[in-house]
């Protein structure tokens, strides 16, 4: 028997019993302080299918050891004292608390969540380790930096382009924000997780959760992709350098697993540097698993600020010297995930979700600026930037554990009372929020419910008016206006802004089989612009404009 190929290909050559680092579980000897009967038994083959459904729905909420982070841990010692029954109803039902409804979605058949309940209570297979050198036998140079154009070759708009994550598809759509037309679908890795523009706007690089980190050169006539690496196993953030006098030379991409990060040359994603983030969390206690969350690049000194979730410590990498690499280790609090800067660039402001806290970084002075507490599970996404009419400046987060939405003071100048504290906090439709987002130009603040096991609300958004946020929220029914044929769950998820700020792009992810879009809303009048619609744009989520995720505008 062989682990699947197409997810693990720098591995596939290994016996499975080395990639599963233990025996496996169908032959297993039961563990000592179990009664036989409480642990379940799974052929090969349904390991296999078990294994490959916790990497791709899984992994990323739980950890790949299973310890726990953004969702519970769900170590055997924990899975089997609830049960195979009471595992299954929460895999098919879900909670409001963020856990996905993954079998009443479709997403998984009632055989699956039978056994993922059997498989979580087994203990949790450990990948291998991925050197700088596995990286590097990796690296495809599509079409060499010596036959790449010179100047853009294209027409198009590329500021006002969009860069879409077609999740079950394993590709990325290109797709003309004034137009709405398709430029190119590009392969790339399972499920991107996030597109990155490069400092000069020439670069996109979108990373898979199956850790292939994709080049695409935007210059090209047909923009396609131009060099291709593996970084690891599992993997959800990239970043370039976009230090003056580093435009687009450096590129980092963190791991998920192995629990590390490596810094490339920026346009052959050369591996240049590996760094492991394996260590002691903010409460010493020594994590085999630290995951790397969100990475951003610093606009007050050539680094980057590497998130690492577990341990709860934000790296501040200093990229202009690799060889003397010099890294100021900030504690935070632990599980941190996501995150944006404040509109002036200069504080970083990241969810720890699990501790329900917002620590904030000053860029500039390489400190933590604060921690603040906030509501259950805080997930911003990059999170909103706005005027406050009477608070001044504010960033604000929804959460996935509770309706809230915190707005937190940002301008320790001009606002000092309320810098770094929650000023203000409003209530949504629901739980189950992922994304938040305005825009400069506009007075609206999106916060979406993807996450909410009621349709209601994972079919809709909601909407504030910014200069009067006690009126409450406004509920689009983003889904309906979608006009989706047939069955099966249709998430509303996370708004992304055109460049000018007039228009509000939402994804309605469909399942992998059916109908999905793209829903265009008109800022200012908040009604229906047009639906991009077209049967390869399979299960759309993320969308990035190239101008706003260049400037860091949201
Ligand atoms: Fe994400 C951002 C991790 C599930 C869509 N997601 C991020 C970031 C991290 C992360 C660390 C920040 C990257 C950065 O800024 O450098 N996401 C994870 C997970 O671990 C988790 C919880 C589970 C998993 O298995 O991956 C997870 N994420 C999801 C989804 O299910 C979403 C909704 C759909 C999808 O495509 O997978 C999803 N995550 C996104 C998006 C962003 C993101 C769209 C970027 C938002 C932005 O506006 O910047």
């Amino acid at each position: 028997m062989k682990a699947k190929n197409w997810l693990y290909p720098a591995i596939a050559a290994l016996p499975l019993s080395l990639w599963l680092g233990l025996p496996h579980a169908a032959t297993k000897a039961e563990p000592k302080a179990e009664p036989k009967a409480a642990i379940p038994t799974l052929t090969a083959a349904e390991f296999d299918h078990a294994r490959q459904i916790y990497f791709e729905r899984c992994a990323g909420c739980h950890g790949v050891l299973r310890k726990g982070a953004t969702g519970k841990s769900l170590t055997p010692d924990i899975t089997r004292a609830r049960g195979t029954e009471y595992l299954k109803t929460f895999i098919k039902y879900g909670s409001p608390a963020g856990m996905p409804n993954w079998g009443t979605s479709g997403d998984l058949t009632d055989p699956e969540v039978d056994l993922m309940a059997r498989y979580i209570q087994l203990d949790p297979p450990t990948p291998p380790e991925y050197s700088l050198a596995d990286i590097e036998k990796s690296r495809k140079d599509i079409l060499p930096v010596a036959q790449r154009p010179t100047k853009k070759m294209n027409q198009y708009n590329l500021d006002n382009l969009f860069s879409v994550t077609l999740r079950d598809a394993g590709e990325v759509a290109l797709i003309d924000g004034d137009s709405k037309q398709i430029i190119n679908i590009v392969k790339t890795g399972y499920a991107v997780h996030i597109s990155r523009m490069s400092a000069s706007g020439r670069y996109l690089y979108v990373i898979g959760r199956d850790a292939r980190l994709d080049l695409i050169d935007l210059w090209l006539p047909k923009p396609d992709i131009v060099a291709e690496v593996k970084v690891g196993m599992e993997a959800r953030s990239v970043e370039t350098s976009k230090y003056k006098g580093y435009e687009d030379k450096y590129a980092v991409a963190g791991s998920y697993w192995p629990p590390q990060y490596v810094i490339m040359e920026g346009d052959t994603l050369k591996p240049l540097k590996v760094v492991s983030t394996r260590g002691m969390t903010v409460d010493n206690e020594y994590h085999p698993e630290p995951r790397v969350a969100a990475i951003v690049a610093s606009h007050f000194h050539p680094e980057f600020v590497i998130n690492a979730k577990e341990t709860g410590k934000i790296l501040m990498v200093n990229y202009s010297d690799l060889s003397n690499l010099k890294t100021t280790t900030i504690d935070s609090a632990k599980f941190l995930h996501d995150g944006g800067f404040d509109a002036t660039g200069r504080y970083f402001l990241v969810a720890a979700n699990a501790s329900d806290k917002i620590a904030v970084v000053d860029t500039k002075e390489d400190k933590l600026a604060a921690l603040i507490d906030v509501g259950k599970t805080p997930h911003p996404g990059r999170g909103a930037n706005f005027m406050h009419p009477k608070l001044g400046p504010v960033w604000a987060t929804s959460h996935l554990g509770d309706e809230t939405i915190s707005l937190i003071g940002t301008d320790p100048a001009g606002h000092p009372a309320q810098a770094w504290k929650v000023v203000q906090t409003i209530k949504g439709q629901g739980g189950g929020s992922l994304f938040i987002k305005t825009h400069p130009k506009s007075s609206n603040l999106w916060v979406d419910t993807p996450l909410n096991p009621d349709a209601k609300l994972n079919q809709s958004v909601a909407v504030f008016d910014t200069r009067n946020l006690e009126a409450g929220y406004k509920v689009l029914p983003i889904a309906d206006w979608a006009g989706l044929k047939g069955a099966g769950a249709r998430r509303v998820v996370q708004a992304e802004y055109n460049k000018a700020g007039d228009e509000v792009w939402f994804s309605v992810w469909g399942t992998k089989d059916g109908e999905s879009a793209l829903v265009v809303v008109d800022d200012k009048t908040r009604t229906l612009k047009t639906v991009i619609k077209d049967k390869r744009l399979i299960t759309p989520t993320g969308k990035f404009n190239a101008y706003n995720t260049q400037h860091d505008v949201y």
